[in-house]
């Protein structure tokens, strides 16, 4: 490699590098009491913190303790796309001292595989519709998927429907609907990691958007995921707020002020001010994989500010001995990061997710075998 070319990719990598620190977010490999953070004990200890601001800052608390599951099969298709798969729906009960909530979930299973790995995805589309499942299953993995609404509706109720109503919290740090359907995945990640026909080993969590924002949260509160796929999920989700594009805190707050807890509010406009960035979330993650997808035309979710939360999470990742995001350079339309134990890729094309996107994800998944 010639003189020039090294210095070609110095530059672009610097870039990254400046990039990052103009957004000036909190330290995560430093305690709140000024510790530096430099092995994996002090890690956990500093991961304890990072969960605790995240739940009283900006998600709510979710509940630990206090609730009773059952799941019942209530529906069965043997022969799923001419013989391919086999497919269930299975209805999560989940009972309280306040009472009992219960939503269906259906499992996809490939015949042309044993043991495949899952995909758990929370989608807008009800049950009903086809989706992405029969190229999925080809594809040799597993498919749980769960429509948002069927947990707990997209309104701001309270805690009047679905799991909220099983653990009502405040107007600060009660925990927002962005929790409720995070929660109730872990729910069904209660079940799945119970079935022995399948890789427990190898569960990924994913959704789209808002729904990418809940992917991220469940996959950084539940260790058990191995993989957690994030699409545009922009503001609350994988991009940092410090400099971002598009959405907002504010906005955030004026149009769907439910899916936080009440002290986001307290953040609207004063992004500089918080207590944390979503580099905290992504964080939590490690160094289990984390999977960020972007596309060139979603300014609102803003990819830059998704791809640096991805570089800002590097470091803890490298602490516990894994490679983070490894990529040479600020991403362009159409790069694809699929080195480390965080992937990355920036689709042409505006705010969706599609066949292109799933083809990457099931790439990735193949080569670091999560
Ligand atoms: C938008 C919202 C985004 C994103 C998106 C979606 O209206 O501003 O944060 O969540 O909805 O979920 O489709």
């Amino acid at each position: 490699m010639g003189k020039e070319s090294i210095t070609k990719e110095a530059v672009a990598k610097e870039a990254i590098t400046k990039e990052l620190e103009k957004r000036c977010i909190p330290e995560l490999l430093r305690l709140s009491d000024n510790t530096p953070v430099d092995s994996p004990q002090l890690w956990e200890a500093r991961r304890k913190e990072i969960h605790e601001i995240l739940q009283r800052e900006c998600y709510g608390y979710l509940p630990e303790t206090g609730w009773e599951t059952e799941w019942e099969t209530v529906a069965e298709e043997e022969n799923a796309f001419g013989g391919k798969a086999y497919k269930r729906t299975i209805e999560v009960r989940i009972r309280s001292g306040r009472g009992y909530v219960s939503f269906p979930f259906q499992l996809s299973v490939p015949r042309n595989t044993e043991k495949p790995s899952v995909f758990l995805y929370i989608t807008f589309s009800p049950l009903s519709s086809p989706e992405m499942v029969e190229e999925i299953t080809d594809n040799g993995f597993a498919v749980a998927r769960v429509c948002y609404q069927d947990i707990a509706p997209d309104q701001n109720d309270g805690y009047d429907n679905g799991p909220g109503s099983l653990f009502p919290g405040n107007a600060y740090d009660g925990w927002g609907k962005l929790g409720v359907w995070a929660w109730s995945l872990s729910r069904i990640m209660d079940y799945l990691v119970q079935e022995k026909t399948l890789n427990t080993d190898a569960i990924a969590v994913i959704g789209h958007s808002r729904l990418g924002k809940t992917a991220l949260l469940c996959g950084a509160m539940d260790e058990r995921f191995s993989l957690v796929i994030a699409s545009e999920s922009g503001a609350g989700g994988a991009a940092l707020f410090r400099g971002k594009e598009g959405e907002k805190v504010a906005d955030l707050c004026r149009n769907f002020p439910y899916w936080f807890c009440g002290n986001l509010k307290k953040w609207a406009g004063k992004e500089e001010e918080l207590p944390f960035d979503q580099h905290f979330a992504a964080a939590l993650v490690a160094p289990r994989c984390l999977y960020t997808a972007g596309a060139s035309e979603d300014e609102w979710a803003d990819p830059l500010s998704e791809f640096l939360a991805c570089r800002a999470v590097t470091p803890v990742y490298e602490l516990l001995g894994k490679q983070g995001l490894v990529a040479d350079r600020l991403p362009r339309t159409g790069d694809i990061f699929h080195e480390g134990s965080v992937g990355f890729h920036l689709r042409p094309g505006t705010h969706y997710l599609g066949r292109d996107d799933w083809k990457l994800f099931m790439e990735y998944r193949k080569k670091h075998g999560v």
